[in-house]
This record gives structure tokens, C-alpha cells and sequence, in this order.
């Protein structure tokens, strides 16, 4: 039967695309009529490593189409936006949308997955919600969790290699959600509940983020005790059960510094760690900033040069991105010098920053100009650059990329 997929966003449209590339007949819908006629035209809303080829392919082929209104189908497969509101609460507002738009469509016999990122409960709710509007459809519809794992720049290989959770509010929406991802998913699936799945997606990120946090910290530690952090991380990780992460300027992307308040807001009194992990993170961009003010204090009227903008390397993806917060604050503070900005992912400066007193150069420029250069994304660009190219400059190197420098 037609699978119809809610959301043609970043997991939304690959999941759809797939899914089309392996015979089956997906629709997809979205709010956003760019989303619509982008994909309707063969074509990618966003920038995304091999999707396109796959979008233009099953488009062509009629097996993949957008449109804006839920249409009947046998599955729907809802992955829209889990945004907070204030405080940190996970807003389901979308997910409700999804789900209303849904309801008239139901005849029994449906598969409802959700694949946003949520709080635990929140495929249960979706239940409820249906079952509230549709009380005669109890025990005829089927609802499950199937987070996606994904790491943006390798997701067409990802979403089908990974190992994947599934959970179902009942054993027979785990199976049949597993059934319809074995089309597509060479790795394993693992069944459970839903609950367990929510909260899986949820640990996993966070996992990620207080083990960044330790190195953020760790970072911090080194400074204040005159201590190389890139060197102890590494003497430290030879011992043969330690793995510590790289510190950074911050953590960014939508997931690792956002899925750790999910679980935070569902258990505010017990969630300290991750808490806490969350706001070494976020506060580590400030320390940065700090560090350039001191630099300058020491030696008033440098040009200052930051290098990269992107929340991780190699991608063009600026959002919840704090170099892109760090550069934003510096320009405001620098006064009238302006920032000059390389960032060689990107074809000109965000909207964000355009009209400030920022500049986007290119590296060769940055380096002609600047007597302080702040490392904040290790592109290849500024891995390669010869050690000579710095001589004579100061350097704050967030990412440890220029560690043998000296
Ligand atoms: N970072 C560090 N130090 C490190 C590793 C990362 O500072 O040692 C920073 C990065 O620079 C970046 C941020 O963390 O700013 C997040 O980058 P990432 O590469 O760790 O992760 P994402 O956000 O691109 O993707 C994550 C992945 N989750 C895990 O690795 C547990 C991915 O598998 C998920 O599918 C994705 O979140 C998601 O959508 O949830």
C-alpha cells in the first residue's frame, strides 16, 4: 500500500526517497509549498550529499510526489519539527497538526510511526489524540516510534546502514513498522515500546553531549593550569577503556544541543548531569569570546580573523552553529574594525549577519589582514594551511586543529 510521509524536511525527505528507490509508493506532504514544489520538480530543498540524484530518480518515476494536503494511506510516517516553547518544554504543536490532519483519513488497518525526536509518552499521546477524535478506531490502528539516527553529510548512507530502535505501543505496530524498514535498512532492528524508543533517541544524543561536555570542561581546566588540553586528551586515551571527545567552541546542529532538554523537561529534578553538560556547552562559546577580548587587550587595534562558521566541518549547515554566535557577538563588540569571516562552505554571509560590520573573505585575504586569528571550524581549508602561513600571528584555535603549531 501507498506509504504517505509527514514532513519532507531533513529526515522526512531521505526516508521518503528511499523508500520510493525501493518500489514503494510514497507521497509526501508539507506545510511549506517550497518543500512542495521543489521536490514535485525532481529537485532538493536543502543541500544534502547523494539525495538528489534519488529525489530526481523517483520523481521521475512517479513513485515519489509531494503535495501540501494528507491524502489517504496505509502508513504514515510523521517527521515534522519538535521545537521548544520557553523554559525548555518540548512543543507538540506539529506533531499535533500532523496527527489532525491524519485523523479523517483513518479507515482501521493504518500504520501511524512517528520519527521526530520527542519526549518519552509522545507516541502515546499521538494515540490518544487519534483515539479521542476517533474512539471507534481503538485497537484497529497501529502506532510505533522509529527515531532515525542519521549523521547529516553521510545520511544517504546512514539511513540505510545504521542499526535502528523501533518501538511500538503494541507488538504488532513494532513488527509491522520493522517489516516496512527492512525494504530499505540493511542494519539491524531492535523491537520495544514505544516509551523505551523515545527515550533511546534521547539518551544517545545526550550521551554524545556530556561527553562533549567533559572535554569542554576539560578544555577550561587545562587553560587556567597552563596545561596543552590536545595533548592530554590524547595521553589520556591511550588508556585502553578512555575515549575522550575533542572540546570545541560550543556544541551545534539541532539534535546533540537540543534533545538533551527533552529528557531534562520530562525529569527536571533527576536530569543534573545532563543539565549541567548542556550549560558547560552553551557557556563555552562566551569563554572563546573571552579569550579573544583578553588577546586584545594585550595587544589593542588587531585585526581580527575568524575562520569558519559552520556548526561542524566540510558542511555549509550554519544553524544553532556557535561560531556563527561567536562571530555574531564579536562583531557587535569589536567596534569599528570589522570582523573579517572566512568561510569557504557558504557563497556569502548569512542574513543574520549581512549589513554588520563583518566582512566574508577568503582565507588568502583573512590572513593578509588579521594579527589575530580565531580558529572555529576545522574545514579542510584551514587543516591544510602550511604552518608558515601563521607565523608572526596570534592564534585562537578552538578546535585544536593547528595543536602542533608552535
Ligand atoms: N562536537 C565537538 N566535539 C566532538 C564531537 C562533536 O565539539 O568531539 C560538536 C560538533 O562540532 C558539533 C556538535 O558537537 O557542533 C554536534 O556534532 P556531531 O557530529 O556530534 O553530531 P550531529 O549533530 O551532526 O548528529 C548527531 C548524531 N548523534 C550521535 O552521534 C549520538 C547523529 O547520529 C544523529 O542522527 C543526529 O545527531 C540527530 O539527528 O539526532
Amino acid at each position: 500500500g501507498r506509504v504517505c510521509v509527514v514532513g519532507l524536511g531533513y529526515i522526512g525527505l531521505p526516508t521518503a526517497a528511499i523508500l520510493a528507490k525501493n518500489g514503494v509508493e510514497v507521497v509526501g506532504v508539507d506545510v511549506n509549498p517550497k518543500h512542495v514544489d521543489a521536490v514535485n520538480a525532481g529537485q532538493l530543498p536543502f543541500v544534502e550529499e547523494g539525495l538528489g540524484e534519488v529525489v530526481a530518480d523517483v520523481v521521475a518515476k512517479g513513485l515519489l510526489s509531494a503535495q501540501a494536503t494528507t491524502p489517504p494511506a496505509e502508513v504514515y510516517i510523521v517527521s515534522v519539527p519538535t521545537p521548544f516553547r520557553e523554559e525548555y518544554k518540548v512543543d507538540t504543536k506539529y506533531i499535533d497538526a500532523a496527527t489532525d490532519a491524519i485523523i479523517p483519513q483513518l479507515q482501521g488497518g493504518e500504520l501511524l510511526v512517528l520519527e521526530s525526536t520527542s519526549p518519552p509518552g509522545t507516541t502515546e499521546h499521538m494515540r490518544d489524540r487519534v483515539l479521542a477524535a476517533r474512539p471507534e478506531l481503538e485497537g484497529k490502528v497501529d502506532f510505533s516510534h522509529a527515531p532515525e539516527r542519521v549523521l547529516p553529510g553521510r545520511m544517504m548512507e546512514e539511513i540505510v546502514t545504521n542499526d535502528r530502535v523501533i518501538g511500538g505501543i503494541t507488538p504488532q505496530a513494532a513488527e509491522r513498522t520493522r517489516d516496512l524498514y527492512a525494504t530499505f535498512c540493511t542494519g539491524e532492528l531492535f523491537l520495544t515500546d514505544a516509551r523505551t524508543a523515545e527515550l533511546s533517541k534521547l539518551a544517545e544524543n545526550s550521551f554524545r553531549d556530556v561527553n562533549i561536555a567533559f572535554a569542554n570542561e576539560l578544555s577550561l581546566i587545562c587553560d587556567q593550569l597552563g596545561v596543552n588540553v590536545w595533548e592530554l586528551i590524547e595521553l589520556a586515551n591511550k588508556h585502553p577503556r578512555v575515549n575522550i571527545l575533542q572540546p570545541g567552541p560550543g556544541v551545534g546542529g539541532h539534535c546533540i544541543a537540543v534533545d538533551p532538554w527533552f529528557i531534562v523537561s520530562s525529569a527536571p529534578t533527576l536530569s543534573r548531569l545532563i543539565r549541567t553538560a548542556r550549560e558547560v556547552n552553551d557557556g563555552k562559546p562566551t569563554w572563546v569570546i573571552d579569550q579573544v577580548h583578553k588577546a586584545l587587550a594585550e595587544q589593542p587595534g588587531a585585526r581580527v580573523a575568524a575562520l569558519g562558521l559552520a556548526f561542524k566541518p566540510d558542511i555549509d549547515d550554519l544553524r544553532e552553529s556557535p561560531a556563527l554566535n561567536i562571530a555574531d557577538q564579536l562583531a557587535t563588540e569589536l567596534g569599528e574594525d570589522a570582523l573579517l569571516v572566512v568561510e569557504p562552505n557558504v557563497p556569502e554571509l548569512p542574513a543574520r549577519l549581512a549589513g554588520r560590520n563583518i566582512q566574508l573573505v577568503g582565507l588568502d585575504e583573512a590572513l593578509a589582514q588579521a594579527d589575530l586569528v580565531v580558529l572555529l571550524v576545522d574545514h579542510k581549508e584551514f587543516k591544510e594551511l602550511p604552518a608558515e602561513r601563521l607565523t608572526g600571528k596570534r592564534v585562537i584555535d578552538t578546535r585544536g586543529t593547528w595543536r602542533d603549531l608552535a
